[in-house]
C-alpha cells in the first residue's frame, strides 16, 4: 500500500485516480456523516451545490429525508439541520436519508467520487477506517483533507496522520514504505506530537476558532475523541455513502 495525502482536494493530480480515495473533514462533515450512519441513518447523500441537493431531495418523501446545509459555519436558512454531528441522534435520523451540503466537505467528496473505493473519514471512526485498508489493501491511497476554500487546515492533517499512525503500527511497513508523499511524514509527526490534547490543536485551527465564535464548543470536543464510532462510510453510488 502506497498512502499520498492532500491537504485540499485542489491538490489530488487531476490525471490519476487511487484505487482509494479517503475524505476528510474532522470539523465537521465527515463526523457528521460518521455519526448520521451510526445513529441509523438510511445514507447521506452529499451535495456541493445547494440548488442541487434542494431539486433531488425534493423527490424524497417529506418523513423519510432530512437537508443539512451549512455555509461559513452557520445553518443554512430553512433546512431541518445545519452541520452539527450531535444533532444526528438515533431519534432524528433513524431511517432517514440525510441530504447534505457544507462549504468544504462536500466538495471534496465530489472531486473523488470517480474512485473505485470512497470512503468518509474522521477521527471518530478511524479505526474501522484503518481496519478497512488493512484487510483490503487497496494498492494506492489518498486521504484527501478538506481543508478551508482551498487553504490548509490543521484538523484534517492531524486525522490523516492519525490514520497513517496507525497504519504503520498494525503492519509490517516502515513510514518510508508507507509513504507515498512528504506529506504523508508530516501529518505522522503532527499527529504523534498532539495526539493527547486533540481539543487544544483544535483550538489553535482557524476553522477551530471560527466554530468557537459561533458557539460550538461541545461540537469541538466531540470531533476530537479518537475511535468512538465503529461505523465505515463507504460509497454506494456516486455522492451517496
Ligand atoms: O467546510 C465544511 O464542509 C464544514 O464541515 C464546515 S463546518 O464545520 O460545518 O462549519
Amino acid at each position: 500500500m502506497k498512502l499520498f495525502i492532500y491537504h485540499t482536494p485542489e491538490l489530488t493530480p487531476t490525471d490519476k485516480t487511487p484505487d482509494c480515495a479517503i475524505v476528510v473533514d474532522v470539523l465537521r462533515a465527515t463526523s457528521t456523516i460518521a455519526t448520521v450512519l451510526a445513529s441509523g441513518g438510511e445514507a447521506v447523500q452529499a451535495f456541493s451545490d445547494l440548488d442541487q441537493l434542494i431539486g433531488v431531495s425534493d423527490n424524497w418523501p417529506l418523513e423519510k429525508r432530512l437537508r443539512a446545509g451549512e455555509r461559513g459555519g452557520a445553518k443554512v436558512t430553512g433546512f431541518e439541520l445545519g452541520n452539527s454531528p450531535l444533532d444526528c441522534t438515533p431519534e432524528v435520523v433513524k431511517g432517514r436519508r440525510l441530504f447534505i451540503s457544507t462549504t468544504n466537505g462536500t466538495r471534496a467528496l465530489q472531486r473523488v467520487q470517480d474512485s473505485p473505493i470512497v470512503l468518509a473519514a474522521a477521527l471518530i471512526n478511524r479505526a474501522a477506517v484503518v481496519r478497512f485498508l488493512l484487510e483490503k489493501q487497496p494498492e494506492i491511497v489518498w486521504i484527501v483533507g478538506s481543508g478551508w476554500e482551498g487553504s490548509f487546515s490543521l484538523e484534517d492533517t492531524v486525522c490523516a496522520g492519525a490514520i497513517a499512525h496507525s497504519l504503520l503500527a498494525q503492519s509490517q511497513l516502515s513510514p518510508a514504505e508507507l509513504a507515498g508523499n512528504d506529506e504523508v511524514i508530516s501529518a505522522i509527526a503532527l499527529y504523534a506530537q498532539w495526539q493527547n490534547d486533540l481539543l487544544g490543536l483544535f483550538h489553535h485551527a482557524s476553522h477551530g476558532q471560527r466554530l468557537l465564535r459561533l458557539e460550538s464548543h461541545e461540537d469541538l470536543k466531540y470531533c476530537a475523541q479518537t475511535d468512538i464510532l465503529d461505523v465505515l462510510p463507504i460509497q454506494q453510488e456516486p455522492g451517496v455513502l
